[in-house]
C-alpha cells in the first residue's frame, strides 16, 4: 500500500520538476524537491506514539535556541496533523529515515527513535535555511537517508585543558546538529585526572589540580553527578559517550595521587606510566573501573594504550617488574606492556564491556572479537593494516586530516603540523581518497571515523571552536555521506546556513574563504 502511496507521490512531482539540493549537512543519501510553493507551518500539531512525545519536545526546544518563533505544539489526530511520526519496519537501517513533505504535511518514518531523531534534525537545518524564524518554511519534496558509517565520533581531551559542562553540552548540541553520535570522552592523562572515583577520592583533589599549562590550577573535574548529566544530555541526542581512563603511559596525574601504583617515567615525562609489575596496580585499575563501568551505560570502555615507550625506562630497574618478567619469561618492555594491557583487557570483558585503544593495541594479543583498535598514526600505514588482517574491528582517526589540534590553514602558526601537513577542509572532505585502499578492502572492518580533538594548545573556549567550526561539520560530511568525493565548493554553499548559526551563537569559527577576516585565535604556551 505504501509503495503505490510512494509511487503516486513520485509521479505527482514529476511535471514540476526537481530542485535536487537542500544545505543539509551531511548531505543525505537522496534529495527529491519540488520547485514551487513550500509549506509554511505556524505551528505544529503532531501525531505519534506517547513514547515518542520526547522527540517533539526535544525538536521544539532546539528550534527555539535557534531563535524560532513558535507556539507550543498540540497533539492531533492523524488527519488534522502536520508533523506524523511513523515507525515502520519497512525502513531497515537503525538509524535510516525518510521525509516526505507535502503541501500539508510532512511524513516523518523511520525504523527506531534515532531514525526518527535524524529526520527531525534534517528539518531542523530545513528550517534554518528557509526565510524567517517566525513557523517553519520547508521546501516540498522527499528525503531518503542513512548513515555511511555506524561510529561518527569526536573525541574531546579535557585533562590538558578542562572546559566543563556548559561547553560539552554545547558540543553535544553540535554534534547531534550535523548527526554524530559517538562522544569519546579523554578524562585521564598527565596533566589532571577529570573523574570522580568515590573509592579514591585523592585522584580528583589531588590529580584534578593544574593543566598543561598552569601545574597550580586549582581542580577541576566532574563528579559522577555531573557526568550522569552529561550522559543523560547526550543520550537525548543519540550520543554515545564512551569514557576513556589512559593506562598504563600517560598516568602522571593518578600517580601524583596515588604514587605507591606509579611505575616511573623518563626526565621527559616523570610519574608516566602504573607499575606492570605490583598485583595492587590491577585490583586498583579494575575498582577505577568497576565504577566507570556502573557509571557509563555505554559497552565500551577506552583504556589507551598509548606512547608506553615515552616513559617506561624505569620498569627496566624495577625490582617488581624483573620479577614479572622472570616468572613469565617476558624479555623485553613491550612484552610487559602487552601483558598489562591483555590483563586490563580482561576486567574490562569481566566487567561485559569491551576495550577501545590506540593502534599500540594491535600487536599486544588480545582476541579480535574483545577490542577496537583506534588507527591514529597516519605515518604507520602498516598498524592498520595489521589490525585489519587480524580481523579487528577498527576505527580511523589518522592524525591527518582528524586531528583538530593540527591547524587548518598554513597561515596559522597555533597548533601542529606533521611535516608541511595539517588538516584543512578539503583534506576531511578527501577521507575517501586518501584512504581508499583500507576503505575498500576492509569495508565490513572499518566501523566508522571520529576526529580526536587534543587540547595541549587549545587554552580556551574560542580557541576549542576556532579548531573545531567548520571541520566538525567537514567531518559529518565524509562519516555520514555517502558522496566518496564531496566537491569543496558545493560543501562551502551548504555550509552558510551553519555559518549563520555559528554566528548568532557566537561561536567563533574559521571561515575558510575569508581565513584574512577571522583572524587566528591562538593558543598560549608554556
Ligand atoms: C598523540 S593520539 C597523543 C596525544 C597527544 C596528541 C597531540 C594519541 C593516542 N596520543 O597524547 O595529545 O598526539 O596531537
Amino acid at each position: 500500500m505504501r509503495s503505490i502511496f510512494t509511487l503516486l507521490f513520485v509521479l505527482c512531482l514529476l511535471p514540476s520538476g526537481f530542485a535536487q539540493t537542500t544545505s543539509i549537512v551531511p548531505a543525505p543519501e537522496s534529495v527529491k524537491l519540488i520547485n514551487g510553493k513550500s509549506l509554511k507551518l505556524k505551528q505544529i500539531k503532531y501525531f505519534c506514539q506517547p513514547d515518542q512525545e520526547y522527540l517533539i519536545r526535544n525538536f521544539i526546544s532546539e528550534l527555539h535556541n535557534f531563535g524560532f518563533n513558535l507556539p507550543e505544539p498540540k497533539k492531533s489526530n492523524v488527519n488534522k496533523a502536520n508533523l506524523i511520526f511513523r515507525k515502520t519496519d519497512h525502513i531497515t537501517g537503525n538509524e535510516e529515515y525518510s521525509l516526505i513533505i507535502t503541501q500539508k504535511e510532512i511524513t516523518l518514518e523511520a525504523l527506531t527513535d534515532a531514525g526518527l531523531f535524524y529526520g527531525l534534525q534534517s528539518l531542523v537545518q530545513l528550517a534554518v535555511d528557509g526565510t524567517g524564524r517566525s513557523g517553519l518554511h520547508l521546501p516540498r519534496g522527499t528525503i531518503q537517508d542513512k548513515p555511511r558509517f555506524g561510529w561518527r565520533g569526536l573525541m574531546l581531551d579535557e585533562s590538558r585543558h578542562f572546559f566543563g559542562k556548559e561547553k560539552v553540552k554545547q558540543l553535544l548540541d553540535w554534534m547531534a546538529y550535523y548527526k554524530l553520535n559517538r562522544f569519546h570522552w579523554h578524562l585521564t592523562d598527565t596533566p589532571g585526572w577529570r573523574l570522580e572515583i568515590l573509592k579514591y577520592p585523592k585522584l580528583t583533589t589531588i590529580g584534578g589540580k593544574g593543566n598543561f599549562l598552569d601545574a597550580n590550577a586549582p581542580a577541576a573535574f566532574y563528579t559522577q553527578k555531573d557526568i550522569k548529566e552529561i550522559i543523560q544530555y547526550a543520550t537525548e541526542r543519540f550520543i554515545e559517550v564512551v569514557p576513556e581512563i589512559d593506562m598504563p603511559g600517560h598516568a602522571a596525574a593518578a600517580n601524583r595521587a596515588y604514587p605507591e601504583y606509579s611505575g616511573g617515567g623518563s626526565e621527559k615525562y616523570p610519574d608516566f606510566t602504573f607499575n606492570p609489575g605490583k598485583e595492587e596496580t590491577y585490583r586498583f585499575l579494575t575498582d577505577i573501573l568497576k565504577e566507570v563501568a556502573q557509571l557509563f551505560p555505554s559497552k565500551y570502555i577506552h583504556l589507551g594504550g598509548d606512547e608506553v615507550h615515552f616513559g617506561n625506562q624505569q620498569w627496566n630497574t624495577n625490582p617488581e617488574v624483573m620479577t614479572l618478567m622472570q616468572k613469565l619469561q617476558l624479555t623485553n618492555l613491550q612484552d610487559v606492556e602487552f601483558y598489562f594491557i591483555r590483563r586490563m583487557a580482561d576486567s574490562v570483558n569481566k566487567l561485559h564491556k569491551t576495550m577501545i585503544g590506540w593502534d599500540e593495541i594491535v600487536t599486544a594479543g588480545i582476541p579480535a572479537n574483545k577490542c577496537i583498535p583506534m588507527w591514529w598514526r597516519q605515518d604507520k600505514p602498516e598498524q592498520l593494516n595489521l589490525a585489519l588482517e587480524r580481523g579487528y574491528h577498527t576505527i580511523l582517526c589518522p592524525r591527518i586530516p582528524l586531528y583538530f589540534d593540527f591547524v587548518q590553514s598554513n597561515t596559522h602558526h597555533s597548533g601542529r603540523y606533521w611535516g608541511k601537513e595539517y588538516a584543512p577542509l578539503e583534506k576531511i572532505l578527501g577521507f575517501q581518497q586518501l584512504y581508499n585502499a583500507p576503505l575498500t578492502k576492509y569495508p565490513n572492518l572499518i566501523d566508522g571515523i571520529q576526529t580526536n580533538i587534543w587540547t595541549e594548545t587549545i587554552d580556551t573556549n574560542e580557541r576549542l571552536d576556532f579548531m573545531t567550526f567548520p571541520r566538525i561539520a567537514a567531518l559529518a560530511e565524509v562519516a555520514w555521506g555517502k558522496n566518496p568525493a564531496p566537491d569543496y565548493s558545493e560543501f562551502i554553499r551548504r555550509l552558510q546556513p551553519s555559518f549563520r548559526l555559528y554566528r548568532e551563537k557566537r561561536i567563533t569559527y574559521f571561515d575558510p574563504e575569508h581565513p584574512d577576516l577571522t583572524p587566528e585565535v591562538v593558543g598560549r604556551t608554556k
